[in-house]
C-alpha cells in the first residue's frame, strides 16, 4: 500500500519526498483530488497538521508534517540507505546541507517570490536584501560545487534532492540565465540533479525561466508614483512632489491628450535622457536617491522644465531614463552648465514626427507598466 502525501502535483517540498521515494523503493501516492486552500484546511487536515500547511504525509505509525521530515522518513524506510551516508561525518554533512538549503537558500527564495506573487508585501529594499542573501549563499554553494559532484560523498544523497527541489523553484520562477550565470558549478549541478532519471520521473522536463514575474500590483504597497500633469505652456510651480497615482481609466484620454493640445512646439522642445552608467545601478535605494538629487538640483530649471524620470527594472542594474520638456529648442544652456547631472545622462531630442516616439513619451508621461517590457521600480515628477 502506498503511503498518501497530501499535497498539490506541482508543491516542490512535495517534491522532495517523491523523488526520495522513488531511490528508496518506497511507493508514495499523492492524495487524491486535493485542492489547495480547500484540503488542507479542513478539520481532518488541521488534526493532521495544526498549521493547515502542506505537505503531509499519512503513515501507519500517524502523520508527518514539514517536508524535510517527510522525506528524511521516507528516506529512512530503508536500512543502510545511501541517501542518507555512508558514516556519521557522512550524514553530519547531509544534515548541514539539508538545513543550509532550507535556510540560506529556500528561504531567501521564498522572500523574493512571495512578494511578487503579492502573497506578502513588496518592498524593494527588502527585495534587494533577499536577493543578496540569496546570492552570498549561491557563492557559497558554488564554491563548493566547483570541487564535488554532488553535495556529499559520490552519489546523490538526500541532500541533493532537497537542495535541487529548493533550487528548482528558483530556476523556474526567478533565477533567469543571467542571474544563475554567475554561479556556473550551481547550474551544471542543478542540470545534473534533475537530469537523474530518478528526479525526471517527478519533475519532468525542467525549463529555466527566462523572466522575473512583475510584481502583481494587488498587494503592491504604498509606492506612489506620480501621474504627470502637461504643463507645456504653463509656468511649472514647485520643485519635483510626489502625488498619489491617478487611476489609468481615462488617463490617456484626458491628460495626454491635453498635454498634446497645449503642448506649443515653437516654443518648448522635448527631449529623453538615458542615464550613461546603468550598471552602476546595483542598489534600488542608493538609484531612487541619485533620481531624487537629480530633482532637487534640476530646481533651478523649474521655470523652464518639466521631466519625468523612471526607474526600470524588476532587478539591478536598474535603467534610469526620463522625459524633459524645456523652453526653447535647446536644452538651456545654464542647465547645462549649472547642473552636473546633465551630463551623466545621453539626451535626445524627441522627433514629433516619429509616431513611436511620440507613443514612448505618452507611456513615459502615464507610467505605463511594463515599460519597454520591464516593470517600473519608480516614476518621479518635475514640475
Ligand atoms: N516548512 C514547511 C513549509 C510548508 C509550506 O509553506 N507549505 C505551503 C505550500 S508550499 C502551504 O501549505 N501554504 C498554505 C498556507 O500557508 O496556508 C515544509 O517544508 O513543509
Amino acid at each position: 500500500m502506498a503511503l498518501v502525501l497530501h499535497a498539490g502535483s506541482t508543491n516542490k517540498n512535495a517534491y522532495k519526498t517523491l523523488i526520495a521515494a522513488e531511490y528508496t523503493g518506497v511507493k508514495v501516492a499523492l492524495a487524491p483530488n486535493f485542492e489547495m486552500g480547500v484540503s488542507n484546511k479542513t478539520p481532518e487536515f488541521l488534526k493532521m497538521n495544526p498549521i493547515g500547511k502542506v505537505p503531509v504525509l499519512e503513515t501507519p505509525d500517524g502523520p508527518i508534517f514539514e517536508s524535510n521530515a517527510i522525506a528524511r522518513y521516507v528516506t529512512r524506510l530503508k536500512a543502510d540507505n545511501p541517501l542518507y551516508g555512508l558514516s556519521p561525518i557522512d550524514y553530519a554533512h547531509i544534515e548541514q546541507w539539508i538545513d543550509f538549503g532550507s535556510l540560506e537558500i529556500d528561504a531567501n527564495i521564498g522572500g523574493w517570490l512571495r512578494p511578487r506573487m503579492g502573497r506578502a508585501v513588496y518592498l524593494p529594499p527588502a527585495e534587494e536584501a533577499v536577493i543578496s542573501a540569496l546570492k552570498r549563499a549561491l557563492g557559497a554553494l558554488n564554491t563548493h560545487l566547483a570541487s564535488n559532484t554532488y553535495l556529499v560523498g559520490h552519489c546523490v544523497t538526500l541532500a541533493d534532492i532537497v537542495m535541487a527541489c529548493n533550487l528548482f523553484m528558483g530556476f523556474t520562477k526567478l533565477m533567469t540565465k543571467s542571474f544563475t550565470s554567475e554561479f556556473p558549478h550551481v547550474e551544471r549541478y542543478f542540470w545534473t540533479m534533475v537530469n537523474q532519471p530518478n528526479f525526471k520521473k517527478v519533475l519532468g522536463e525542467v525549463k529555466q525561466t527566462d523572466s522575473v514575474p512583475a510584481v502583481q500590483s494587488a498587494k503592491k504597497p504604498a509606492h506612489p508614483k506620480e501621474a504627470a500633469k502637461p504643463k507645456a505652456k504653463e509656468e511649472p510651480k514647485k520643485e519635483a512632489k510626489k502625488e498619489p497615482a491617478k487611476p489609468k481609466t481615462n488617463f490617456r484620454e484626458v491628460a495626454i491628450k491635453g498635454f498634446w493640445e497645449m503642448y506649443d512646439p515653437e516654443g518648448y522642445s522635448l527631449w529623453f535622457c538615458d542615464y550613461k552608467y546603468n550598471d552602476e545601478n546595483t542598489v534600488s535605494f542608493v538609484t531612487l536617491n541619485k533620481v531624487g538629487g537629480f530633482l532637487q538640483r534640476m530646481d533651478l530649471a523649474r521655470k523652464y522644465a518639466f521631466g519625468k524620470m523612471l526607474v526600470i527594472g524588476a532587478n539591478p542594474p536598474y535603467k534610469v531614463k526620463g522625459l524633459w520638456l524645456f523652453r526653447g529648442q535647446e536644452i538651456p544652456e545654464f542647465v547645462m552648465q549649472e547642473c552636473y547631472d546633465m551630463e551623466l545622462y545621453e539626451w535626445t531630442k524627441v522627433d514629433l514626427s516619429d509616431e513611436n516616439q511620440k507613443e514612448r513619451v505618452n507611456q513615459m508621461i502615464e507610467d505605463q507598466e511594463p515599460f519597454e517590457g520591464e516593470p517600473l521600480l519608480d516614476a518621479k515628477c518635475f514640475k
